[in-house]
């Protein structure tokens, strides 16, 4: 089937847009029998570049083996993720408990959903955010340039929640079971990422900070200008945590050191990083990792990914960085909501962290210099987690004179 896409004396945005409403993908582009991609997918030269000439082959994302957690070797492995969620933001774990079989047909069903015909995945084809089940090309958003080189299915589960009926019946048995590892593997990350943190194992599901999830299937197909093109662009993900489990493709990339470092695939293993939430609530301690997927020439590459995020109850409400780890640190950034980080992934795309607008208005280079801004500073920072009740948040700031960037 050809997809017209129109020519180029149309606007980019138009360009994507006409994209979009053909509903087909890139699959469906590929399927067209592209050879040149359309413009909205080209990037920078330097941002598609394999990896700098200096790049330290040595460098390994940690594996962390999750054999014995419940018992002996719990200590341990609190302490390799502890150093892994400090160092590198993100670490891959084996002895999961996630049976290999279960993983692989998940990715099977994810690639049997999207090499369906296209008549039957356009009914699933959508940019409403409020729908649970969304097939979409590129990211959630529709931002504008440069278009990732992917296709992705996804499942929104508000408190762990999605009526099965939605789910397509290709992949219904798959997901459902899946995500009931995922709920299982979450809770066990959960715990060991508060006792790393030095909080007590249930600190984490206390403040329902990762009691949604959204899996989302990634397809992406062989792309004829590899050069050009990117999975996914530089980014760094927005929810607290997410655990990922990919094919033996390969692609996926974390900046480390300055250096793109890949995530080598494990068979059976999954992969988890920190995301920008958790960098803020723990106050710079975990931090998110930057990362971006490769594209590659031959072969399609399928990857499943969960993000943890926070309960209905709690998505619009303020988190601050966590109380108890105040005393090893002042707090660096403004309580904000979940939920305004998802508004602006929605509006700008995916794209690496800027947390530098929740910091605290004060720059810390200034009140250095100057010993009564430094006081001040940290009267405000100090007041603001002694707000007293029935002052609403902006109303607050406005007082503290804190003004978001
Ligand atoms: O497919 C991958 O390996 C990574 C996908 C990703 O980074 C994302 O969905 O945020
Ligand atoms: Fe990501």
């Amino acid at each position: 089937m050809e997809v017209v896409i129109p020519n180029a004396a149309n606007s980019i945005a138009e360009e994507v847009k006409a994209f979009d409403a053909t509903k087909t993908g890139v699959k469906g582009l590929v399927e067209s029998g592209v050879t040149k991609i359309p413009r909205f997918f080209v990037h920078p030269p330097e941002d598609v570049q394999k990896s700098s000439s200096e790049t330290d082959t040595s460098l390994q994302v940690p594996i962390i083996d999750l054999e014995g957690f419940e018992s002996s070797r719990r200590l341990e492995v609190v302490n390799e993720i502890r150093k892994a969620s400090e160092e590198w933001g993100i670490f891959q774990i084996v002895n999961h408990g996630i049976p290999v079989t279960l993983l692989d047909e998940m990715l099977a069903g994810a690639k049997r959903f999207h090499e369906q015909p296209q008549e039957v995945k356009k009914e699933l084809y959508t940019r409403d955010h409020k729908k649970q089940v969304k097939f979409y090309y590129g990211s959630a958003g529709l931002t504008i340039k440069p278009s990732y080189w992917k296709d992705s299915l996804a499942f929104n589960y508000p408190d762990g929640k999605l009526d099965p009926e939605l789910i397509p019946e290709i992949i219904r048995e798959e997901i459902s079971e899946y995500f009931s590892y995922m709920k299982k593997i979450g809770k066990i990350l959960s715990e060991l990422l508060s006792e790393a943190l030095g909080l007590r194992h249930d600190y984490f599901s206390s403040i329902e900070c990762m009691e949604s999830k959204v899996i989302v299937c990634n397809y992406y197909p062989p792309c004829p200008e590899p050069g050009l093109a990117l999975g996914a662009s530089n980014h760094t993900d927005q929810a607290l945590l997410t655990i990922l489990g990919q094919d033996n493709l390969g692609g996926l990339q974390v900046l480390h050191q300055n250096q793109w470092v890949d995530v080598n695939p494990i068979q059976g293993a999954l992969t988890v990083n920190i995301g920008d939430f958790m960098q803020l609530i723990t106050n710079d301690k975990f931090r998110s990792v930057q990362h971006r997927v490769l594209s590659v020439e031959v072969g399609t590459r399928i990857s499943v990914t969960c993000f943890l995020y926070p309960s209905s109850a709690k998505i619009s409400k303020p988190y601050g960085v966590i109380k108890e780890l105040q005393p090893e640190k002042p707090p660096i950034y403004r309580e904000t909501h979940f939920a305004e980080l998802v508004e602006e992934f929605y509006a700008l795309g995916p794209r690496p962290s800027n947390l530098s607008r929740f910091k605290f208005s004060l720059r810390s280079e200034e009140s250095e210099e100057n010993p009564f801004q430094f006081f001040v500073l940290n009267c405000r920072k100090r007041a603001f987690f002694t707000q007293k009740e029935g002052l609403s948040t902006s109303s607050f700031k406005l007082w503290a004179g804190l003004t978001p960037h």
